[in-house]
């Protein structure tokens, strides 16, 4: 897919802000810092959303309109809290109540950061999207930090992981906004996804 106009729309502070045209949302979210609102920049090639080496820096919902006809949402991180706070206290309202209630979200892309074995906050969050019924699929985020082959047994291992508690794997992605690496899979599966009518 090529990316004629991309513009930010709006920020939200809560669902019912949310822009209620109908066009399909295509959200990204993850821990703090693991490259949500980087690789939102890198698949439109612009410098929409804000970027920060310090965890924490998206806090609303934003919206960017894409070929005026989706759009790309960029959530706040979770799991950026003190550790004394319950794994439930670490995802803000906010996040919830957009993942679980909004009827336009088409699909949910749960970024997870390549080089880390799998979190248990990621798994306990898919674990909820499973229960929900919320599709959703993983991007493993800064694969220009290390080598194909540990690249390779990284994704194994995560799929051996998701294995023992799912039957059938998400679509899966490997990304990297540093070089563009896979940023193509991504654009082409939303577009798959925007030729399919419901
Ligand atoms: N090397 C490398 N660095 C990246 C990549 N993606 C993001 N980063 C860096 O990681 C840091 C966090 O990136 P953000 O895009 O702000 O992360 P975020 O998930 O939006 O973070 P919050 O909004 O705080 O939840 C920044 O310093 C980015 O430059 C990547 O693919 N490769
Ligand atoms: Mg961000």
């Amino acid at each position: 897919m090529i990316i004629t106009s991309a513009e930010f729309r709006c920020s939200s502070q809560k669902l019912s802000q949310v822009p209620d045209d109908g066009l399909r949302d295509y959200a990204f979210i993850g821990r703090s810092n693991v490259g949500k609102s980087s690789l939102i920049n890198r698949l439109t090639g612009r410098k929409l959303a804000k970027v920060s080496g310090t965890p924490g820096k998206t806090r609303l919902i934003n919206h960017f309109l894409i070929n005026k006809s989706w759009y790309l949402v960029d959530l706040p991180g979770y799991g950026y809290a003190r550790t004394s706070k319950s794994l439930k206290e670490q995802f803000a309202q906010i996040i919830v109540d957009y993942v679980k209630g909004c009827q336009k979200m088409y699909f949910l892309f749960v970024l997870v950061d390549s080089r880390l074995e799998p979190q248990r906050i990621d798994l306990e969050f898919m674990e909820m999207l499973g229960v929900e019924g919320i599709p959703f699929g993983i991007i493993f985020t800064k694969t220009d930090k290390m080598g194909v082959n540990k690249l390779a047994s990284n994704v194994a291992a995560y799929k051996r992981r998701l294995l023992e508690s799912w039957e059938e794997l998400p679509p899966m992605f490997t990304t990297s906004s540093e070089t563009g690496a896979g940023c193509e899979s991504v654009l082409d599966f939303i577009e798959q996804c925007q030729n399919q009518t419901n």
